[in-house]
C-alpha cells in the first residue's frame, strides 16, 4: 500500500496538472483514494517493492514496442521474472528513445532494484548511467543488443546474438541461390534496408553482408537507408528505392517488419516478389507471419534472431543470488529459414 506522500508526489507528477492539485492539496489527506470536487483522482493500488521483503526487485529497461521481434521478446523477459519465480517486475518501455532509458535506469537506481535488465536501443552512451548502477551496487544485465563502454565492468552480462553472423549467413545465402539460378556473374543491384542506424543488430548485419558482398564485383549494393525497424517507415522508403531503382533485384530488410512494409510497396507498385518475382526478398527475425510468407515462397529466405531471453536472464540472477560465477556472454542460438525447412517449425513457432 502506498504511503499518502507517494501518492501527493504521483497526483503532482503524473496523474493530475500541479495547479489544480495546489488547490485542493489539503482535503487530499482526507480523500487520499476517492474523489475530490468532481476531480477524480485515481491512484492506482500497485504494492510497493518493500512490501515484498523476499522478492527480487528487476528494472527492466526495454527499448521499444516497433516490432513483432521486440514483442516477442519483451514477453519473454516477462514471463521468465514472474512472482511466482520470486520477482518483482517494473518495466519501463523507452519508446526507441536513449534519453527515455537513461530516466529509467536512473529511476531504477534511486529505487534501489536489486538488478537492472535492459536492452540499449543503440551502443554508445551509456558509460555514465552504467557507472552510476555499478556506484549504487546494482548488477546490470545487457540483453538482446550491445553497449559499447570503455569499461565492460559496468555491466555484469549480455545475452543476444551474433549480428554479424546474420549478416553474413544472408550473404552467404544469396551466393548459394544466385549460383543455383545460373546468375553468378550477373550484375546484382540491391537496396538495403537498415534498422535502427547504431543499434546492434544494424551495424552487424550491414558489417556481415556487406563482408559477403566484397567478395563479388557483380553485386551492387545501390542504396542503404534506415527504416527505423517498423512496417510503416519501410513501405514510405521502399515506395521511393522502388522509383528510383527500377533495376532492383534483391531486397535485404534487416527485420521482418521492414519486410512486411517493403511487401505492401511493391505489391502496390504492381512488382513481383520472393520465389517467382523479380525481387527477392532476405529478411532477419524470422517471425511468425514472416516464416508463413517464406512458407507461400513470398520472401526467399529469413535469418532468424532469437527473441527468446528471459531464461538467460532468470538463470543469471539465479547464480549471482547464490554466490556463483556467472559467463560474460551468452549468444543464443539461430537458424536460417528457407521454403524447403520452415513448415516444421512453424507448427511450434509462439511468436
Ligand atoms: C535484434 C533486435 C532487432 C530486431 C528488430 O537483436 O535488436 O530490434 O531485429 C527489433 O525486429 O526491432
Amino acid at each position: 500500500m502506498k504511503t499518502t506522500s507517494k501518492i501527493i508526489k504521483e497526483i503532482i507528477f503524473g496523474h493530475v496538472g500541479a495547479c489544480i492539485v495546489l488547490l485542493c492539496i489539503v482535503p487530499v489527506f482526507f480523500t487520499a483514494y476517492g474523489l475530490y470536487r468532481g476531480f477524480e483522482i485515481k491512484v492506482e493500488q500497485i504494492s510497493d517493492p518493500s512490501d515484498e521483503e523476499d522478492l527480487i526487485v528487476v528494472g527492466f529497461s526495454q527499448l521499444g514496442s516497433e516490432s513483432g521481434w521486440r514483442s516477442a521478446h519483451t514477453a519473454s523477459i516477462q514471463q521468465a521474472l514472474t512472482k511466482d519465480a520470486g520477482y518483482f517486475l517494473i518495466f519501463n518501455n523507452a519508446r526507441q528513445m536513449q534519453d527515455n532509458q537513461i530516466k529509467a535506469i536512473r529511476s531504477f537506481i534511486s529505487q534501489r532494484v536489486d538488478y537492472i535488465v535492459f536492452a540499449p536501443v543503440i551502443e554508445d552512451g551509456w558509460d555514465t548511467v552504467l557507472l552510476e548502477a555499478k556506484n549504487a551496487k546494482i548488477p546490470v544485465i545487457v540483453t538482446d543488443r550491445k553497449v559499447n563502454v570503455q569499461d565492460d565492468s559496468l555491466y555484469t552480462a549480455w545475452i543476444g546474438m551474433d549480428a554479424k553472423e546474420e549478416g553474413k549467413k544472408a550473404g552467404k545465402w544469396l551466393e548459394s541461390y544466385l549460383e543455383q539460378e545460373q546468375r553468378q556473374t550477373e550484375e546484382i543491384n540491391i537496396v538495403v534496408l537498415k534498422g535502427t542506424v547504431g543499434s546492434t543488430a544494424e551495424i552487424g548485419r550491414t558489417k556481415g553482408f556487406a563482408e559477403i558482398a566484397a567478395r563479388h564485383r557483380n553485386w551492387n549494393i545501390l542504396e542503404s537507408v534506415t527504416a527505423e525497424f517498423t512496417a510503416n517507415k519501410a513501405k514510405e522508403v521502399m515506395r521511393d528505392m522502388l522509383r528510383r531503382y527500377p533495376e532492383m533485384d534483391v531486397l535485404i530488410s534487416q527485420n521482418d517488419d521492414m519486410t512486411i512494409g517493403a511487401i505492401d510497396a511493391m505489391q502496390e507498385a504492381g512488382i513481383s516478389f520472393g520465389e517467382e518475382g523479380d525481387i527477392t526478398i532476405i529478411s532477419f527475425d524470422a517471425t511468425r507471419d514472416a516464416l508463413e510468407l517464406v512458407k507461400e515462397g513470398r520472401i526467399n529466405v529469413d535469418v532468424e534472431c532469437n527473441p527468446v531471453q528471459g531464461t538467460y536472464v532468470n538463470e543469471i540472477i539465479q547464480k549471482l543470488e547464490n554466490g556463483e560465477s556467472v559467463q560474460k556472454y551468452y549468444v543464443v542460438e539461430e537458424k536460417v529459414f528457407t521454403k524447403e525447412n520452415v513448415a516444421e517449425f512453424l507448427k511450434d513457432r509462439k511468436y
